[in-house]
């Protein structure tokens, strides 16, 4: 991506000065805080596959099915009833931007997964978006991650359409396409499901510090 010098320049943000109880992703603290072939912008792009849906809030619904004791469908009044939680993460995007020190804030994935009581014999999640068969596919263990959100604002601000609001997902340890926007449903699954872009040559994982771009 072609990038004006001047956005370059500047350290990014910090953690410190942080209200208390943000939850700060641990790749913050690296010395070096750009993975290998990432340049940093301090826009923040928009990228995805197909068009925009826009989902009013009173029609949103979030669901988490398959290998859950309850499958649950919560409105959004349910979603922001649940215990809130601040995240501050760096965003890495395959095509090579990072964009340092976002605040999310939304509702960890482990507290709706408790919600929800995953069964034993889960191992993987798959996110749906609202976007006609969209997916994206992350272990059980990385989702469950005291960093990973579903987010409803960022920087303050509640999510625009462009940016996946309603809801989207946050997993800063890995690549932004595993950041769903526009979620639908996650699905608890016993055996890996590689979503939209994993399925066209994307990395199944997707860790951004061992440049895992494509398979
Ligand atoms: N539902 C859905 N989520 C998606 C995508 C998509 O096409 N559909 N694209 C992903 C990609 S490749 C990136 S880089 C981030 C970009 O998020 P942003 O547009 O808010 O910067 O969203 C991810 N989440
Ligand atoms: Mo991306």
């Amino acid at each position: 991506m072609v990038e004006d010098p001047k956005y370059q320049s500047g350290e990014p943000p910090t953690p410190e000065g942080l209200p208390p109880g943000v939850v700060v992703s641990p790749d913050v603290y690296r010395p070096q805080r750009l993975p290998p072939g990432q340049s940093r912008t301090r826009k923040w792009p928009v990228l995805h596959w197909g068009r925009v849906p826009h989902i009013p809030r009173e029609r949103w619904r979030l669901q988490i099915r398959g290998l859950v004791r309850q499958e649950l469908v919560l409105t959004w009044e349910q979603f922001l009833a649940l215990p809130q939680v601040q995240v501050f993460s760096d965003f890495h995007c395959v095509t090579r931007w990072s964009r340092l020190g976002n605040l999310w804030q939304g509702v960890a994935a482990a507290t709706l997964l408790e919600r929800a009581g995953v069964l034993p014999e889960a191992r993987f999640v798959l996110l749906q978006g609202y976007d006609d068969g969209w997916t994206t596919n992350v272990p059980l263990e990385e989702f469950l991650q005291p960093d990973v959100l579903l987010a409803h604002s960022h920087d303050g601000q509640p999510l625009s359409d462009e940016h996946g609001g309603p809801v989207r997902a946050v997993i800063p340890r890995l690549y932004a396409w595993k950041s769903a926007k526009w979620v639908r449903a996650i699905y608890l699954l016993a055996e890996d499901q590689p979503g939209y872009w994993e399925r066209c040559g994307y990395h199944n994982h997707g860790d951004p510090w061992k440049e895992e771009r494509f398979g």
